[in-house]
């Protein structure tokens, strides 16, 4: 097919704005279920408005083998029990890299290669590195809106299902110290 031709796009790191975007995605609390420790605590907070928990912004890159497709997400402040909000998560089905930069505020890139779980704070200035083959997921630990650039292979491919079924190994909870990473088998 078509490449896509040369061009800038103003990434905006106060509000989480790509220009010229592509698609835009949200995800609620409600597509979030099975996800978080505290299932009750999640019914009650769709039942309380159904809060939108993270929105990405696309570049207008297609996700096609040879091309780099660029986005912002934008994970809101909040928590479901003692769990800091946070994106669904996903593997590369085409097991291929990607980097997360630090725009705003601070998370926690959380991966799980199916053994081993590590985890790397971002905040910005801060590039995170995910290799081939482990499973990803940001969670928002600070109290300010969490927003980071994530760059990745085109024919990556997002598997949902390998997280919502298998989990990511830890949870990101609140703590006295802030947040920590609690490793949980099948959390
Ligand atoms: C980053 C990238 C995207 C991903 C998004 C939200 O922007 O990794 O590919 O879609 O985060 O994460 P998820 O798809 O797991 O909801
Ligand atoms: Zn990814």
């Amino acid at each position: 097919g078509d490449l896509v031709r040369p061009f800038a796009a103003g990434i905006d790191g106060a509000s989480g704005g790509v220009d010229p975007a592509g698609v835009v995605s949200e995800r609620r609390l409600s597509d979030l279920r099975g996800l978080f420790r505290d299932a009750a605590a999640l019914e009650r907070a769709v039942g309380e408005g159904d809060e939108v928990v993270y929105r990405v912004v696309a570049a207008p890159v297609p996700e096609v083998e040879g091309e780099v497709p660029f986005s912002v997400t934008t994970i809101e402040a909040g928590r479901v029990g003692d769990e800091f909000y946070m994106t669904r998560g996903h593997a590369h089905p085409e097991p291929q890299g990607e980097v997360y930069f630090g725009l705003s505020g601070r998370g926690v890139l959380l991966m799980y290669d199916g053994e081993e779980v590590r985890w790397v704070e971002i905040r910005p200035g801060v590039a995170g590195y995910i290799p081939p083959g482990w499973a990803h997921r940001t969670a928002n630990v600070g109290g300010e809106p969490f927003r980071f650039l994530a760059v990745y292979p085109g024919s990556a491919g997002h598997d949902y299902a390998i997280v919502a079924e298998g989990g990511m190994g830890a949870r990101v909870v609140r703590s006295a110290a802030g947040y920590e990473v609690v490793e949980e088998p099948g959390g």
